[in-house]
């Protein structure tokens, strides 16, 4: 077993890592930017090392800086979280030179799946379903035009090198696929450095389900069940449940075997999760894969009763999974909430800032993964992502209650927060009947906002602060009162606001 690692990462998935270490026995190792000097994943790390000014490219994004820090601290292996360089091919082959073990895929699994066209390809010739469309980039306007002829409109255009929607372009008429596939081929090339773009029939108002594996180095792979990620604004999840409220047990099954088929053909190795389109049929396509441990891993863990990431440490050290897929048995219900700096008022932009207030919730069901505390400012410079709250229960509606019940002990202060909209969406007649997919949330934040009575609050605050803090002075000044009597008259006046 490895005997040290370093996180290459910060916030609440570098904090997860350093527990999942802890817990093997293992010394974490943090890394830091100028604006994270104090931040929690620091505080929590066994030991800690600058790597450079706040930008991710001179930081979190630095190969060679990471690199060095591994050497420096002989660090046996190297955790890369989400995002930053957990799917960077090169950081991986980079780590296999250096003789440190990329908790991860293998560089060569991640390239297999980084090209989309590519990963369509070999999952056509595996017998995967995908979306109707083209598996290579389409030359020209043209051709795109004979194969949205063929596959009938809307299509997608879509980068090859993409992936979260960047380069995407909903086509509806033939008219309007030449520019399309212009803009989308120069914003692929700047995005990416690469301008392949491919054609696909586009699916309206889809579902997002994703099937979670783990394979080991020794040919094993299982799948841990679906999480449905319809909730989504702008390509960024908001919401994540396991299981699926429209996934029955044959068709989670039938998923799961396309999803094992899918690592296997790709001699995939470690945590990975296989993306799945649903349309109204409730037929599901194969999207692609994400080689890396997922923000929302938590509600898998919760029902599945595994702990992934002590699995990727384990896998990576070589060992066999300790378990089969009959062993795999899938338990209640998890709901996760992603809990952003951002600022409803403000189109939910970020809203970084210095955190004055935490109240954590806590009790049965509840699990936060948190990134931050209170008097930490939240720096501007990466994904305002504070902490996930995950409600857990013996059944879809046990954990909604719970998460409710969370989100009302839950308050953050000195930045805004979109834990309102958590309120809102979990009291929603559809959300709470699994009527979702990916268009529900921009039509829910279209809506007609529900009411909220700032007079009432305003008069209610008001009452208890002049309550607490203006008792009145007589109360003080009278001799022989007692400190007990004053602290009594005190909590008396609180309940009369
Ligand atoms: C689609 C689609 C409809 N039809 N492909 C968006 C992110 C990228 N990874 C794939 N995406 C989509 N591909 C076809 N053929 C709709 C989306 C899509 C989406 C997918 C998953 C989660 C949220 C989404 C939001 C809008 C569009």
């Amino acid at each position: 077993m490895f005997k040290k690692i370093l996180i290459a990462n910060r916030g609440e998935i570098a904090v997860r890592v350093i527990r999942a270490c802890h817990e093997l026995g293992i010394a974490a190792v943090a890394i830091y930017s100028d604006v994270d000097r104090a931040a929690l994943h620091v505080r929590k790390a066994d030991e800690a090392y600058h790597i450079g000014p706040p930008p991710a490219t001179e930081s979190y994004l630095n190969i060679q800086k990471i690199l060095d820090v591994a050497k420096r601290c002989s660090a046996d292996a190297i955790h890369p979280g989400y995002g930053f360089l957990s799917e960077n091919a090169d950081f991986a082959r980079t780590c296999e030179g250096a003789n440190v073990k990329f908790i991860g895929p293998s560089a060569v699994a991640i390239e297999r799946m980084g090209s989309k066209t590519r990963a369509r390809q070999a999952m056509e010739k595996e017998g995967v379903p995908v979306v109707p469309g083209t598996s290579s980039g389409v030359e020209s306007a043209a051709q795109a035009g004979q194969v949205a002829a063929k596959i009938g409109y809307p299509v997608m255009l879509k980068a090859a090198a993409g992936g979260g929607g960047k380069g995407m372009r909903l086509v509806q008429t033939k008219e309007d696929l030449g520019s399309a596939l212009e803009a989308a081929q120069s914003e692929a090339r700047r995005a990416f450095g690469d301008g392949e773009v491919y054609v696909e029939k586009a699916l309206i108002n889809p579902r997002h389900i994703e099937m979670q594996i783990l394979a080991d180095e020794h040919g094993n792979t299982v799948f841990l069940g679906e999480r449905e990620c319809s909730l989504q604004r702008r390509h960024q999840k908001v919401l994540e449940e396991s299981p699926s409220p429209i996934v029955s047990p044959e068709m989670r099954r039938q998923m799961g075997d396309i999803a094992v088929r899918v690592a296997r053909a790709a001699a995939y190795t470690n945590a990975g999760t296989v993306e799945f389109l649903l349309d109204e049929n409730k037929d599901f396509y194969f999207l692609e894969m994400n080689t890396r441990l997922q923000v929302e891993h938590p509600v898998t863990e919760l029902t599945t009763g595994l702990d992934l990431v002590h699995l990727q440490i384990r896998i990576a050290a070589g060992e066999p999974l300790p378990f089969t897929q009959k062993d795999v048995s899938l338990r209640g219900h998890a709901i996760e909430c992603r809990i952003y700096a951002e600022d409803p008022d403000n189109n939910y932009f970020p809203s970084p800032g210095t955190i004055s207030l935490l109240l954590d919730p806590s009790g049965p069901g509840i699990r936060l993964d948190s990134g931050v505390y209170e008097g930490w400012t939240v720096p501007i410079d990466y994904d305002p992502l504070l902490a996930k709250l995950i409600g857990h229960g013996a059944d879809r509606p046990q954990a909604i209650s719970r998460l409710v019940r969370a989100l009302n002990e839950s308050f953050v202060g000195g930045v805004k927060t979109n834990l309102p909209l958590f309120r809102r969406i979990l009291g929603e007649p559809d959300f709470q009947a699994g009527k979702v997919d990916t268009g529900y949330l921009d039509r829910l934040l279209k809506s007609k906002p529900v009411e909220v009575k700032h007079e009432i609050n305003v008069a209610a605050i008001a009452a208890g602060l002049f309550a607490i803090l203006e008792p009145p002075p007589v109360l003080n000044d009278v001799p022989g009162t007692s400190s007990w009597k004053r602290a009594a008259r005190t909590d008396a006046l609180r309940g009369t606001s």
